[in-house]
């Protein structure tokens, strides 16, 4: 493995060695007073004074790789980390299989690779603004600092994008890096490139579900770029990884805290009937169903980040090297391709059918199951939280075609079962489906924030362990000194 010195005490953190990079250090330099200004201007709404008990990266290494202090978020050390280089690294799959990887852009693959870092970069800006507005209701200390740990890591994962643009695409790379501060979450005029980042997170259950469902996506993207045959590329995204995982598990564990209280105070109330909604929400707290609909809607978003099942981009893409499948160099096959097939489904005439097709052009159906087989995982262990309860309800994932706006679903009325609907069938239903309106004002009428340490929203139960092994009732953010 080979690793360059983490330079830490240059504005901008980094082990690319950017003090001996001078082109690339003043091209950071004239971006980052902009990104500050974004960050002021679209980052999180109040508390940008405040200390923040946050996690920082300094380091690169398995072990020790980050730091635990109080920060005041726009002193955030936003770094530009790459995972170690690989020695001996060969490109693992496509029509350069074998080769050395690159340590510069392919003049061939260069609008390519272009396209694919700029829209992983514009993803980390719109997160951020689209969960601007969360802190002022944060349930607890915990989740607030939690809710600003994910937003500094998306922030500093807009960084590692930008240094790839500054560092390997010249001016065009310059004025992509520029445009990412430009657009804007649900702009009318110039929005996030991928649907869901244009959304709104208007509530702390959709929070968590965003970072269940839609970092998780994050997460398969990544691990795909990470096999990518241009090793800058490949190692940016290896580390940000490292980061990742914590976001999923505010996610996960987030929704489970809240089917945890749901279900605890069901018991105590004596409630049994998970649908006996209005009892249920008297008592403070989400009813079952009214979770279930919020899984339909983010994880239906989530698949549509995928792409078509069908993609000559993803073909393209992996014949050149430079995206590759998940865990591409566990899978046993030729890593090519071009002779297989793989089972999608595609939807014609009213109908839903079963289907081969060619493997290379099915890859962002391959990377979508796989993320449903990660997402099966939370779903597990969310119903195991019910179980425990004693409380008869089953969370499911809805059908991949329900409620689907890009690929062969698109347009079409199916039910989460799976069930083709008419149009007044699926109108009828809809409710039943997606969170309503008043499940929407139910939801926000809990709200209501929390700042004493240690203490929690009611309708979420505290977590089991604290950040960073802390006390129940550690400070994470200094609210009362500021
Ligand atoms: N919305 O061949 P197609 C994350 C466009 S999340 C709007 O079907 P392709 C994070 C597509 O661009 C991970 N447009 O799909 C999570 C194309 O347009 P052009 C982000 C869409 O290209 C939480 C056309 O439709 N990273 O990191 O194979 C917090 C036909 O495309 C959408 C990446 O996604 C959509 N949903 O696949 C923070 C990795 N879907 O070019 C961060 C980079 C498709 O013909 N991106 N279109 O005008 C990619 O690998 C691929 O571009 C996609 C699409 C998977 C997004």
């Amino acid at each position: 493995m080979l690793s360059s010195q983490v330079e830490y005490d240059t504005i901008i953190p980094n082990n690319v060695s950017l003090s001996s990079d001078r082109r690339v250090l003043k091209a950071l330099e004239k971006w980052h007073p902009g990104y500050i200004d974004w960050w002021k201007d679209l980052g999180p709404v109040g508390f940008q004074d405040m200390l923040v008990y946050l996690r920082t990266a300094i380091n690169v290494d398995k072990d020790g790789w980050a730091t635990f202090d109080y920060v005041k978020m726009p002193e955030y050390r936003w770094g530009i980390l790459l995972a170690p280089q690989k020695e001996g690294r060969t490109i693992p799959f496509g029509d350069h299989i074998g080769e050395p990887v690159w340590q510069e852009v392919p003049g061939e693959y260069r609008s390519m690779l272009r396209r694919l870092i700029v829209i992983q970069g514009d993803t980390e800006p719109a997160s951020i603004e689209q969960q601007r507005f969360l802190g002022s209701t944060a349930p607890s200390l915990y989740d607030m600092r939690n809710l600003f740990q994910v937003n500094v890591e998306e922030g500093r994962h807009l960084w590692a994008m930008v240094y790839l643009l500054q560092k390997y695409f010249g001016s065009d790379g310059r004025e992509e890096a520029n445009e990412l501060l430009k657009r804007q979450s649900g702009s009318e005029d110039a929005p996030r490139m991928l649907g869901a980042f244009n959304e709104s997170t208007p509530d702390w259950l959709s929070f968590f579900m965003f970072t269940a469902f839609t970092d998780r996506d994050g997460k398969m993207q990544l691990e795909a770029l990470a096999q990518s045959g241009f090793d800058p590329l490949s190692r940016t995204c290896r580390f940000m990884l490292t980061e990742e995982a914590h976001h999923m598990f505010v996610g996960e564990n987030g929704v489970r805290r809240v089917i945890k209280k749901t279900c605890e105070m069901m018991n105590k109330a004596g409630i049994s009937d998970p649908y006996d909604i209005e009892k249920i929400r008297e008592l403070g707290v989400i009813d079952l169903p009214t979770i279930q609909k919020k899984i339909n809607l983010h994880y239906s978003l989530s698949l549509d980040l995928f792409g078509s099942e069908i993609s000559t981009n993803a073909a393209n893409t992996y014949t050149a090297g430079v995206k590759g499948r998940f865990w591409e160099t566990k899978i046993k096959d030729d890593h090519i391709l071009k002779n297989d097939t793989y089972p999608i489904l595609e939807f014609a005439n009213g109908q839903i059918i079963n289907k081969q097709a060619p493997a290379l052009l099915s890859l962002n159906m391959r990377l979508r199951d796989d993320y449903t087989k990660d997402t099966a995982v939370s779903i597990k262990r969310w119903n195991r939280t019910i179980v425990d309860a004693k409380i008869n309800f089953e969370m499911k994932l809805p059908f991949e075609g329900f409620n689907r706006k890009i690929g062969t679903f698109m347009g079409s009325d199916i039910s989460p079962l799976g069930d083709v609907l008419t149009k007044e069938a699926w109108d009828k239903d809809k409710n039943n489906f997606l969170p309503a309106t008043e499940d929407n004002v139910f939801i926000e009428s809990l709200m209501k924030p929390v700042s004493e340490p240690g203490k929690y929203a009611e309708w979420i139960s505290a977590p089991d362990l604290g950040i960073d092994n802390k006390p129940g009732d550690f400070e994470y953010v200094k609210i009362h000194d500021a």
